[in-house]
């Protein structure tokens, strides 16, 4: 029996001592040390031992038991930490990799066109304002000569809130310019960018949506040189220095005299070609000698002050300026057109 259980110890030493996985040593267990077990049998003969012997046998059975547990408990705590020193190698950080760089977005094409020309006024010591979408009737049109009846007002054009055409949503940024005419202390120079509302069906140059930037300058003694002059300037930081501009008389409910400014092609010279249409000629934007009535319905004396205004396009601009043909995509929000600029 000695002889067995010496063996069992040595045996069972060895296989501890060789197991990889939890569930090997598991199963070495149960062959040890369970009911139906190695040394659980030759325990179950101690009863055939003389009563002299059995106190030593049973020491010495006890001593192995204890042998192998603690025996396991180590191959257990072996394990336990391989496995440990594995999962920390596979989830193992290697900060040296480079990263990927997260997807940066951008202004809106339109936007970067927007920032260029506020730069540009702001330069010249303009104020930016920003003012409601919805408007009233008589900031958009009364206060800008533009009386009932007028075609501009007409539900086919203009989106109305009610039923008495009070409410509306804004068709141009100069109720904004009337706003502070009211309200700023003159003299003034501000800029009115933002977007605007007419009924159009969408095509290719129009949208019931786009975006305006209307400007003004109100002092003594402002001349139509005034507006010459910061126009053509606006016009040299935006196409270039020595870019050639020619005024056309025109109609403005608003303005009078009034006019429209075109640039004369900065990719042909005026010879004509696909950027101008074959003109010759750009389109920017139309301006004027504020009307009279206008200042003083907004409670300018009209005999001691004059001022100028302008109103261009944006998105008309910024086609120009990106060479985009069509409208639609300026507002569809394609990040495969918006990623190109
Ligand atoms: C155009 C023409 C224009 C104005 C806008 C304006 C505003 C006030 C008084 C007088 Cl409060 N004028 N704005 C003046 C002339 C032309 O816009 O073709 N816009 C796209």
């Amino acid at each position: 029996m000695k002889e067995q259980l010496s063996k069992i110890k040595s045996e069972a030493l060895a296989a501890f001592g060789q197991v990889s996985t939890p569930a090997a040593l598991d199963e070495l267990r149960v062959k040890y040390l369970g009911k139906k077990g190695e040394l659980t049998a030759v325990l179950k003969q101690m009863g055939r031992l003389s009563p002299e012997e059995r106190p030593a046998m049973g020491q010495l059975a006890n001593d192995v038991r204890a042998a192998l547990e603690e025996s396991i408990e180590r191959a257990a705590q072996k394990l336990a930490a391989a496995a440990l020193e594995a999962r920390l190698k596979a989830e193992a950080l290697d900060v040296t990799i480079p990263g990927k760089a997260p997807k940066q977005g951008h202004r809106h094409p339109m936007y970067i066109a927007l920032d260029e020309i506020k730069d540009i006024f702001v330069g010249m010591g303009f104020t930016v304002l920003d003012g409601p979408e919805i408007e009233l009737a008589s900031y958009n049109f009364d206060k800008l000569n533009a009386e009932e009846g007028h075609p501009s007002r007409d539900w086919s054009d203009t989106f109305y809130f009610d039923r008495d055409s009070r409410v509306m949503l804004r068709s141009q940024t100069s109720p904004m310019q009337v706003r502070a005419m009211e309200t700023m202390p003159l003299p003034i120079r501000i800029i009115a960018p933002g977007r605007v509302y007419r009924k159009d069906e969408v095509d290719a140059t129009h949208s019931p949506m786009f975006h305006q930037v209307e400007g003004m300058v109100i002092d003594k003694n402002v001349t139509m040189a005034d507006l010459k002059g910061t126009l053509n300037l606006l016009a040299e930081e935006l196409f270039g220095k020595g870019t050639v501009t020619r005024f056309r008389p025109h109609h403005f409910p608003f303005t009078e005299p009034s006019c429209e400014m075109d640039v004369q092609c900065h990719k042909c010279g005026g010879a004509g070609c696909p950027t101008c249409k074959g003109e010759g000629w750009i389109e920017l934007l139309g301006a004027g000698m504020i009307h009279p009535s206008v200042l003083r319905m907004s409670g300018i004396d009209p005999e001691q002050w004059s001022g100028w205004a302008f109103g261009m396009g944006l998105e008309r601009t910024a086609m120009r300026r990106f060479k985009i043909a069509d409208l639609r995509l300026i507002f569809e929000n394609d990040v495969r057109f918006l990623e190109q600029f």
